[in-house]
């Protein structure tokens, strides 16, 4: 497959070192904002009109969770995995063509919780280990809306072990957290609409409650392995979807 990507090569030498050195690696200005804005639109809609809401709690039940795998059953969401510079960046960072594997679209509305600390291996087993996850910015993030934190250089540490979530006002309850790390080195990601960033799947991370009052946190994280590697326990992200 390596022929198929020589033209698609956005990233350059130091681009492709840091995200070896530190685990992650942030494109500003990745997505144009009008596809962006389209897009949440689009989200928006579907979330609105598709996800079966719980009937004490409408709105919180739709925009606090996250829409799961909306690439399986949404096309705009399938084409939003492929963007061509993600499939180049991941074909420089995995030395080969990747291939989608899951899907998540965040609305994280005003008062939502974050995720504690964790590596994405501990909830997708694949082998070879190459998995790699991007995160688009849907708009500003920062500390108050909740923004990522990650640890430099974790993904070094190979697989952690994960237990009980310890902050549950800061942290969903229905998530593990890493032991073993010092999580005071965790340092936030800024991100303005449009920009991207890739993650690598043992990259100790976390994100905080949105501890705004009317502004949403939202982004659309997928995750993705060499085309050549396996999900060996989830019977759910069997699935490859390849990016051209
Ligand atoms: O965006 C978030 O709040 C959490 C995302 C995350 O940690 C993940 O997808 O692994």
């Amino acid at each position: 497959m390596n022929e198929m990507v020589n033209g698609l090569t956005p990233l350059d030498e130091a681009q492709v070192a840091f995200f070896e050195e530190n685990g992650y690696l942030l494109l500003r200005n990745a997505c144009s904002g009008d596809l962006i804005d389209i897009y949440n639109q689009h989200m928006y809609n579907l979330a609105k009109n598709d996800i079966p809401n719980q009937p004490d709690s409408p709105e919180k039940a739709t925009f606090s969770f996250r829409v799961f795998n909306p690439h399986l059953k949404d096309s705009f969401s399938m084409q939003m995995m492929k963007l061509p510079l993600i499939r180049g960046g991941l074909a420089q960072l995995m030395g080969d063509e990747g291939v989608g594997v899951q899907s998540m679209f965040f609305f994280k509305e005003p008062g939502s919780k974050g995720q504690a600390a964790h590596q994405d291996y501990e909830y997708i087993h694949h082998e070879p280990n190459t998995m790699i996850a991007t995160s688009l910015a849907m708009e500003q993030i920062d500390e108050e809306n909740g923004c990522l934190y990650v640890i430099p250089g974790s993904h070094k540490l190979g697989p952690l072990p994960h237990g009980k979530v310890k902050n549950l006002l800061e942290h969903a309850d229905w998530t593990t957290e890493t032991e073993g790390v010092d999580l005071s080195q965790e340092i936030p990601v800024f991100m303005e609409k449009g920009d991207i960033l890739f993650f690598h799947c043992l990259l100790v991370h976390s994100s905080t409650r949105n501890k705004t009052k009317d502004r949403f946190r939202r982004s659309y994280v997928c995750h993705y392995i060499r085309h050549d590697s396996m999900v060996t326990k989830r019977e759910d992200l069997k699935k490859k979807i390849p990016l051209y």
